[in-house]
């Protein structure tokens, strides 16, 4: 299996400054190396390029709608690269909004290859706000929304298929944090959501079995993990912390049921940001936690 790290250096749909360095603390934490002695060929493609973040308020709903368009027209070209060469692509963010371009990439690989897609979002939060819904702007919030075809038509439209993708596809584990509007449009979209409650009474074994049903051979699997699906006690380095996520054991169970299934074909590390880190111990966290990902398991190599 050959994997491609592509770091996409911003923090532009972001409320708080800093995720801009995540994709640098993931490699200092050795993320490439670790993958390597998992026997796994890597190749760090470096980051992308795109604008500064002009640190502005919402126009019309929506902050820096023109730079998270352009940052995810690259990330979209990226990741298409990247499949069509049979090489699993790794994300190293960078704030939520690059799963626009990502996961659009993923879905029309999908198409193109006759396969079924199932995507999972580890998340504190929904990610399916609104100009309307959203309390601030931040596109980061939107991501989900945007690629079910509920966005601007310079995110909406960034794979050229409308919409990306549809709502059944999505799992969403961990969630705690849904604001009013958004918990409305959810749903009425009818995305499954296994929240921290539904974790709590069935325990992530349970969660994860239903999350996973129904994949088979034919599936690609894309993970979408925003390191803020952390318990805060275990993972500081986010913007957006938001208590009661899970601990470790659970989300180390979480990612060793993933990698079981054999099927995961694309991921994005979002949200980490340095800037909120001690000694940039969530970045090792998040290295420890795709390490389980891919296959890392105690007895077996
Ligand atoms: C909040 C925070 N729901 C918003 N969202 C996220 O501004 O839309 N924080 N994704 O990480
Ligand atoms: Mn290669
Ligand atoms: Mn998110
Ligand atoms: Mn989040």
């Amino acid at each position: 299996q050959s994997i491609s790290l592509i770091g996409v250096p911003t923090d532009i749909g972001a409320g708080h400054r800093g995720a801009s360095m995540g994709p640098e603390a993931l490699r200092v934490a050795r993320l490439g190396e670790k993958l390597t002695k998992r026997g796994l060929q890597v190749h760090d493609r470096g980051n992308l390029a795109g604008p500064l973040n002009p640190w502005q308020p919402p126009t019309d709903g929506y902050r820096h709608l023109a730079e998270v368009a352009a940052w995810n027209q690259a990330v979209f070209t990226a990741v298409q690269t990247e499949l069509t060469a049979g090489h699993l692509p790794i994300m190293l963010g960078g704030d939520h909004c690059l799963a626009i371009g990502s996961i659009a990439a993923v879905a029309a690989h999908c198409r193109a290859q006759g396969r079924s897609l199932r995507v999972l979002w580890l998340d504190a939060h929904s990610d399916f706000n609104t100009a309307l819904a959203t309390p601030s702007g931040n596109i980061h919030g939107m991501p989900v929304a945007c690629l079910c075809g509920n966005g601007p038509k310079e995110l909406v439209e960034v794979g050229g298929h409308v919409p990306a993708t549809t709502p059944d596809v999505f799992r969403q584990i961990g969630i705690r944090s849904v604001d009013d509007i958004e918990k409305q449009l959810i749903r009425d979209a009818k995305v499954q959501v296994f929240d921290m409650r539904h974790i709590d009474e069935n325990g992530m074994k349970r969660t994860m079995e239903e999350a996973l049903a129904g994949i088979d051979a034919n599936t690609h699997l894309h993970v979408s993990f925003d390191v803020d699906f952390l318990d805060p006690t275990i993972a500081p380095g986010v913007g957006t912390t938001v208590r009661g996520g899970p601990n470790y054991r659970e989300a180390q169970l979480c990612m060793e049921m993933i990698a079981d299934t054999g099927r995961l074909g694309s991921l994005d590390i979002v949200e980490l940001n340095p800037a909120y880190d001690k000694r940039n111990q969530t970045a090792k966290l998040a290295v420890d936690l795709v390490e389980s990902l891919f296959g890392k398991s105690t007895l077996i190599h």
